[in-house]
């Protein structure tokens, strides 16, 4: 395809968003087969599909990650951002927000509201964005588009108005008319077909008609009069309501059709053209200038240069690969942008146009224009591109905190050198996973899901072939005292000329948040002076490797009372083991506790899954402190205890179809159970023995 440089009335760009499996993919490849961009239809079943090109997204047969197609459609720029589903890589999502004027909300005629769809719809409100819904599927088996629009409306309000209904359903879906202009079309051999309402849906016809209007009219006062007062409300003026009433987001209007069948595409595609906004629609950006006052930019291609970044991709050959959305001025292939917030100059490559996997060279991208561009040095998603004339950021985008947390290592040594870098690549392409470092010593990657981990350990395999194994992360218990004790240690060896000899009485008690301490009350010189810091140190060392069960033992105090030694064969290092000695010994008689980490978590769920939810947090160990209710969720504040919180991620999204989300942060250190304790203690003694045996 050659695409020429368009206008602002005439470009689209639009995020195609709603549950994983509703049909945006499939939706997407026919608009691009309809529109005459692709010559074959891709599908997502068979592996062919343009829009699910990554080879983690061929396998499972599912998107993972957002793509962007441009097309061309009756004089319209049309570029579609098709997103994931699945609630892990709703990053992707956010992101494809980020990117598009407009949202087509792609709903399942064979199901109810799912959660992929509500996070859809929650982020249009979010941003403002126009949406239409397309309910998807009308063709299946056990297809009922008339409750998928009534359940829409149930959960959404009446402001989610039919702008057509569909005629029959499952094997008998033929086609839908259009509500505005009361005429019904059926699809004969591929063809759209104008015919005859079906006599039985006149009423039906009438009713769905009503619930438009009423929704329309609010854009339009003079009109609401004339709705109100019963008086006929003339097509022309109902879709001049629609028109300014989907761009203001006061209505959404709800299409039908089948995307695998082709049913309903034209229809879709006059609908983005007639009501989502164009560039110019949507006016102006806010931006942040140098002196951090917010700006607004309006979408001028002779204005001031402004582009966000809204995704990188990370390919081992080529680079990154950068896609951006111009939202003003002009970016000129081979030339130059400025990078605000790295405070850097960035040479710009060839520009690209994107028709999924495959790119088209483009001299330039103009405000409005959404395309891509290879190996920037320093730029991230969510940078803006300006120029150093008029620098400008854009405020920052919001991603949701990772909450699965696994433990990760290199499959081989090999790896190891591979990994570090690996990893800072796939943190580029991934704004919602983070790798940090655990109290525990252990590498750690933040993810929102399973789901995602797997797929992002798959990549850094494919892309950089780094292996790299999991497993669950290392709890940073904590040793401590409950009782007091009084111990002895003696060090005493003999070899040939000089030999060894430290003797030490120490007592131990509990010191609580007081760390380690270390005094001394010895009288008469029973040890000397000059060897208090070897029993000093053998403490403070023995301490940080742990007694019980090798975590650190702290808050404790040890107090040196008395001891004796040797005149030749006493040294620093025979009291520092004299004293560590000792320690091991008294530590046993002090009544050893395990410390685990407490965890204040905040949950929130939908109102109907508290009991279930709660049930689980028994479970758990927690202890719920409060229930709250914040924009129609319930917000659980509860103590949990770290260990029953790494997977917690996955099973709270199993308990709530996916609409559960938490957070949580260190509370304090409690005492552990006795009988969970033990199994520490256990795993300990059984690790320690078969290194020992190694
Ligand atoms: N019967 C039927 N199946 C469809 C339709 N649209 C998509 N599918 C199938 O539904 C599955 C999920 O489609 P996909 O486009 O990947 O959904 P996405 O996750 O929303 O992108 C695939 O097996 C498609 O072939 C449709 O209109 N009718
Ligand atoms: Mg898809």
């Amino acid at each position: 395809m050659t695409t020429k440089s368009v206008d602002l009335p005439h470009l689209r760009s639009v995020v195609l968003a709603g549950h994983a499996g509703a049909g945006k993919t499939t939706l997407g490849e026919q608009l691009l087969f309809k529109s005459g961009a692709v010559g074959r239809v891709g599908k997502v079943d068979d592996g062919s599909s343009h829009l699910d090109f990554e080879p983690e997204e061929q396998k499972r047969r599912e998107s993972l990650s957002l793509a962007v197609a441009t097309f061309e459609t009756d004089g319209t720029r049309v570029t579609i951002v098709d997103t994931p589903g699945y609630l892990d890589f709703v990053a992707e999502v956010i992101s494809g927000f980020q990117a598009a004027d407009g949202a087509i909300l792609v709903t399942d005629a064979t199901g109810g509201v799912e959660a992929g769809l509500e996070q859809a719809i929650s982020l249009g409100r979010s941003t403002g964005t126009a949406a239409c819904f397309f309910i998807n599927k009308c063709d299946k088996e056990n297809a009922d588009p008339t409750a998928a629009l009534d359940a829409l409306r149930t959960a959404f309000g009446n402001k989610i108005a039919p702008l057509q209904l569909a005629i029959g359903a499952a094997h008998d879906f033929t086609g839908y008319v259009d509500l505005v202009h009361r005429k019904a079309y059926t699809f004969e051999g591929g063809k759209e077909v104008e015919t005859e309402i079906p006599a039985g849906m006149a009423d039906e016809v009438a009713r769905r008609r009503d619930q438009l209007l009423e929704a329309a009219a609010e854009a339009d006062d003079d009109v609401l009069m004339k709705y109100l007062e019963g008086e006929e409300v003339a097509d022309a003026e109902l879709e001049a309501c629609l028109r300014k009433g989907v761009k203001e987001s006061i209505l959404a209007p709800v299409l039908v059709g089948s995307a695998a069948n082709g049913i309903g595409l034209q229809a879709l595609l006059d609908a983005i053209v007639r009501y989502l906004p164009s560039p110019a629609d949507e006016g102006p950006t806010k931006a942040i200038d140098k002196a951090g006052n917010e700006v607004e930019i309006a979408p001028d291609a002779n204005g001031p240069l402004l582009a966000r970044v809204f995704k990188t991709a990370a390919d081992p050959y080529v680079g990154r690969l950068t896609y951006l959305r111009v939202l003003s001025g002009t970016l000129h292939s081979q030339g130059h942008a400025w990078n605000q917030a790295h405070d850097q100059d960035e040479r710009i490559g060839q520009l690209l146009l994107l028709h999924g996997k495959d790119q088209e060279p483009i001299g330039e991208l103009k405000a409005g224009e959404i395309g891509a561009v290879a190996k920037l040095s320093v730029t991230s998603t969510g940078d803006a591109l300006s120029s150093k004339e008029k620098p400008l950021t854009l405020p920052p985008v919001r991603f949701p905190e990772p909450t699965l947390v696994m433990a990760i290592e290199p499959l081989t040594k090999t790896d190891l050198d591979k990994m570090g870098p690996a990893l800072q690549r796939m943190l580029e392409e991934e704004p919602s996973a983070r790798v940090e470092r655990s109290e525990a010593g252990e590498q750690i990657l933040r993810t929102l899901g399973d789901a995602q981990a797997a797929v992002i350990l798959e990549r850094l395999k494919r892309k950089f072939g780094a292996a790299i194994v999991t497993h669950t992360p290392r709890v940073p218990y904590k040793e401590s005292i409950r009782g007091k004790a009084n111990a002895h240690g003696r060090y005493k060896k003999q070899t040939g000329g000089h030999g060894m000899f430290g003797d030490v009485w120490i007592e131990i008690e509990p010191n609580p948040g007081g760390g380690v301490e270390f005094a001394e009350r010895v009288v008469g010189g029973s040890v000397p002076r000059n060897f208090f810091p070897g029993v000093e140190k053998g403490i403070r060392e023995t301490a940080a490797e742990g007694v019980l069960a090798g975590y650190p033992l702290s808050d404790f105090k040890a107090t040196l009372y008395d001891g004796s030694f040797h005149t030749v064969d006493s040294n620093e290092l025979s009291f520092k083991i004299a004293a560590s000695m000792a320690l091991k010994d008294g530590i046993m008689a002090a009544k050893p506790v395990l410390l685990e980490p407490i965890m204040t978590v905040e949950i929130r769920v939908p109102e109907a899954y508290m009991g279930e939810v709660n049930r689980d947090l028994n479970g758990r160990r927690g202890r719920v402190l409060g229930m709250d209710t914040r924009d129609g969720f319930q917000v659980i504040t509860a103590h949990v205890p770290q260990s029953e919180l790494f997977t917690y991620a996955t099973e709270l999204k199993s308990l709530t179809g996916g609409r559960g989300t938490f957070s949580s942060s260190l509370d304090r250190y409690d005492e552990m159970p006795a009988h969970l304790a033990d199994k520490v203690v256990e795993a300990h003694k059984k690790d320690s023995g078969d290194s020992a045996s190694h």
